[in-house]
């Protein structure tokens, strides 16, 4: 039996990477709700971002969106983070917004469409050398909605050729991420819709690329762990996009929709070395607080992961594989089990306080009146969002 004082000093290493539009107003299709107190900048979001870390000590960078998150000065926006306590972490490039890539950007069919979609990672490279980011992550919306309206098969090669500029442009320390998704923009073919295109682009590229693992892009009852599984195997899971769903891309808090799933997500991390020292696997957060408090949304976003993280490093590994080998079946499934409904809640908040942190991070947070000092001071100007 594993107990937690085995696996507490295995949790001091958690780092979860904050998405900096998770701070901004969201919504879907029909609505984007305003909530009092919204960052109006890229800075309020990293301070509102360094809120989370302050109370859970979970989360020392913030990634980035481009364009939403552009500002005249990179490095003084590093500073401004630095001095809060965070580091500005993945850059996200965004080809999905701009009236030139109605049909597809690093896909396109036109020379020139493509050479902007081009010209934007590399810009984005420019940045990440201001940010000190390691990880461009790119995700496209490329795809179509009707069967023959565009040619699948050059799209991948003009896809490939596009990525290998990209790639190419890369400094020596940073590295491309490409996520994938199955649909939504495009309603009939994407051009990068699952993990093993993802993976035949990135292996094609070279060791600096990976794929990343949005937990939200799969078919439902996809067995996302397997996936998991058979990156860590093949060494190419660059990075984890972090949210949970009932139906399709929902975005909700990682481990609302279905615990059970994260902590399997998260054996498969440890069991496959993902969680090790020395792991490639970035942990990112990719969610929307459309309806929820935004910085305590982020907050108990990280805990999930965190009591999770804890559940999964429970599991008896070597009674485990005993059982497997002797094909106990039962007793095999009763280990992970077991693990899975330990609750870690009580030790974890001792092992915080240990640490200097609040028991209760959400009420440490709620104490100390941050967000009523924010509704009081962010007024006028304008929210941001999704275009902002
Ligand atoms: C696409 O649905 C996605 O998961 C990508 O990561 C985008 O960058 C992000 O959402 C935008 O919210
Ligand atoms: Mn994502």
């Amino acid at each position: 039996m594993v107990q937690f004082s085995d696996i507490a000093s295995e949790l001091e290493r958690q780092a979860i990477e904050l998405p900096s539009w998770a701070f901004g107003n969201s919504g879907t299709r029909f609505k984007v709700f305003g909530t009092p107190g919204t960052p109006r900048t890229p800075e309020e979001k990293i301070a509102d971002a360094a809120q989370v870390n302050r109370y859970t000590g979970l989360a020392p960078k913030v990634a980035l969106h481009i364009p939403w998150d552009k500002v005249a000065d990179y490095s003084a926006l590093r500073s401004y983070a630095n001095d809060l306590g965070v580091e500005l972490g993945t850059i996200n490039s965004n080809t999905f917004q701009d009236e030139a890539y109605k049909f597809g950007s690093l896909t396109s069919s036109d020379p020139a469409t493509r050479q902007k979609a081009i010209d934007h990672h590399l810009e984005c490279i420019e940045i990440m050398h201001l940010t000190g980011s390691q990880d461009l992550k790119i995700w496209l919306a490329d795809g179509t909605n009707y069967p023959g309206q565009g040619d699948i098969r050059s799209r991948q090669d003009l896809l490939a050729s596009s990525l290998e500029t990209i790639y190419g442009a890369l400094g020596e320390e940073q590295r491309l991420v490409l996520e994938y998704k199955f649909f939504e923009p495009a309603f009939y073919h994407t051009d990068v819709p699952d993990w093993g295109t993802s993976y035949a682009h990135v292996a094609a590229l070279g060791d600096r690329a990976f794929v990343c693992l949005d937990t939200g892009h799969h078919a439902p009852g996809t067995n996302i762990e397997f996936i998991v599984a058979q990156l860590l195997r093949l060494g190419k899971l660059g990075s984890f996009d972090f949210n949970s769903r009932f139906y399709a891309d929902d975005d909700l808090i990682v481990g609302a929709a279905d615990p059970f799933q994260l902590f399997r997500i998260l054996y498969e991390v440890v069991r496959g070395g993902g969680y090790d020292v020395d792991s490639p696997v970035a942990f990112m957060l990719d969610q929307c607080h459309n309806v929820e408090e935004k910085i305590v949304g982020q907050m108990r976003s990280v805990l999930n992961v965190q009591e999770m993280t804890a559940r999964a490093l429970l599991v008896d590994r070597a009674a485990l594989l005993e059982a497997q080998n002797a094909n106990d079946v039962l007793g095999a499934n009763a280990i992970l089990m077991d693990a899975f409904y330990t609750d870690v809640r009580p030790s974890l908040a001792a092992w915080r306080e240990s640490r200097g942190l609040a028991g209760d991070p959400i009420a440490a947070f709620k104490a100390s009146g941050y967000q009523e000092r924010i509704v009081a001071e962010r007024v006028g100007g304008a929210q941001a969002s999704w275009g902002a």
